[in-house]
């Protein structure tokens, strides 16, 4: 097996560390977008609440506007959490908050009732942001936290997140509906390749107590959401390890081009290590839509896996890429061209 030299030399990764900062700063959304976004959702909130009173309903943000990996103009996920016995099914809330946000004049209102998660998409008129909302996705809501307080642990998370993002999306492999992996997917292997760092760059929290506690369950929809949240008493946690993020880029693709057991692994999270398909169940598939060669565990839907969309040539392309970005950057090329945008020959 043809290996590339890995480099050891921390001088050689002065530039693309620079680089990445770089781009981090670039795409970071500037002081103030997450208030901005809060004050969208507040009065969407005020405007929906007389016509659902009985089911008492709250509009919460999720994904990208609230884990701290969101780019500047990214879509506002927002689930509504409503009690359904008293409103119905999410199929006719969808359809009957499409009405409203009509006659409220919000833009481009279109509804997906029949969408294997109902959604109603719309601009706002105001801020004009994207928005979509979805009903009783409460697990997203969850594991949006998980990811935010990890993004908080150590900056080095952020960085590498918002560089892999970047990456994979100029690279086309940001793309759930074409059976690629989902910008939650990146990040998850982004914070799951900083636990298995040595020394460890991030924690394990949902295995963490506080000194003296016991680890509790919290259970939400039959699945275990806790996780250890204090993130401020995390500050240090990462500053053994002191590499910096263009090593760890690097590192990242090396992994997933060269030493990553593709046939037996799985990215677990929640445990901050490798699980085998074997004692997932994994190891067979069952079905023929949900994929088993890329596997990577939600963190707390556990039976879900988060590269069930991706197939056998979905599967090469993914190889391809982190080969060709491990290849780049391992003989110092500039991030530009590890992030060169895809085009299809
Ligand atoms: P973008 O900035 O929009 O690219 P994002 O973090 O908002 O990134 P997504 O739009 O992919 O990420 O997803 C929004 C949220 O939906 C993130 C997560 O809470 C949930 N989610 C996305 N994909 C999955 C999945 N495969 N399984 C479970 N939850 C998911
Ligand atoms: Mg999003």
């Amino acid at each position: 097996k043809k290996t590339t030299p890995i480099i050891t030399d921390p001088q050689s990764f002065i530039q693309l560390t620079d680089e990445c900062v770089a781009l981090f700063n670039e795409l970071k959304p500037i002081a103030g977008e997450y208030a901005r976004r809060m004050k969208v959702l507040k009065r969407l909130n005020k405007l929906i609440y007389n016509y659902f009173s009985d089911g008492k309903p709250q509009l919460h943000l999720f994904g990208s506007s609230a884990n701290n990996f969101g780019m500047k103009n990214a879509d506002m996920d927002i689930s509504l959490v409503i009690d359904e016995k008293h409103v119905g099914s999410p199929k006719r809330i969808v359809l009957r908050l499409g009405d409203i946000l009509k006659r409220k004049r919000m833009l481009e209102v279109v509804c997906l009732p029949r969408a294997r998660v109902p959604i109603v998409k719309f601009k706002d008129e105001f801020s004009e942001l994207s928005c979509d909302i979805c009903i009783n996705n409460t697990l997203a809501i969850h594991n949006t936290q998980l990811i935010s307080t990890y993004s908080k642990i150590d900056i080095r998370a952020r960085q590498l997140g918002y560089v892999i993002k970047h990456w994979a999306k100029c690279r086309q492999i940001n793309e759930p509906y074409q059976g690629t992996l989902s910008s939650y997917a990146w990040i998850v292997m982004a914070l799951h390749y900083l636990q298995t760092r040595n020394p460890p760059i991030l924690p394990v929290l949902q295995n963490m107590t506080a000194p003296g506690e016991e680890r509790k369950k919290v259970e939400v929809e039959g699945h275990d959401v806790y996780f250890y949240s204090n993130w401020d008493s995390l500050r240090e946690f990462g500053t053994p390890n002191t590499s910096s993020l263009g090593e760890l880029v690097t590192g990242f693709f090396r992994l997933y081009a060269e030493e990553f057991d593709w046939n037996d692994s799985v990215v677990s999270l929640r445990t901050g290590g490798y699980l085998t398909k074997e004692e997932k169940q994994w190891a067979k598939q069952t079905n023929d839509r949900d994929n088993i060669l890329l596997t990577i565990e939600d963190p707390f839907e556990v039976t879900h896996n988060l590269g069930r969309l991706v197939d056998r040539s979905n599967l090469k392309v993914i190889k391809y890429e982190f080969k060709r970005a491990y290849k780049l950057a391992a003989s110092g090329k500039p991030l530009s061209k590890i992030c060169e945008e895809y085009v299809a020959d």
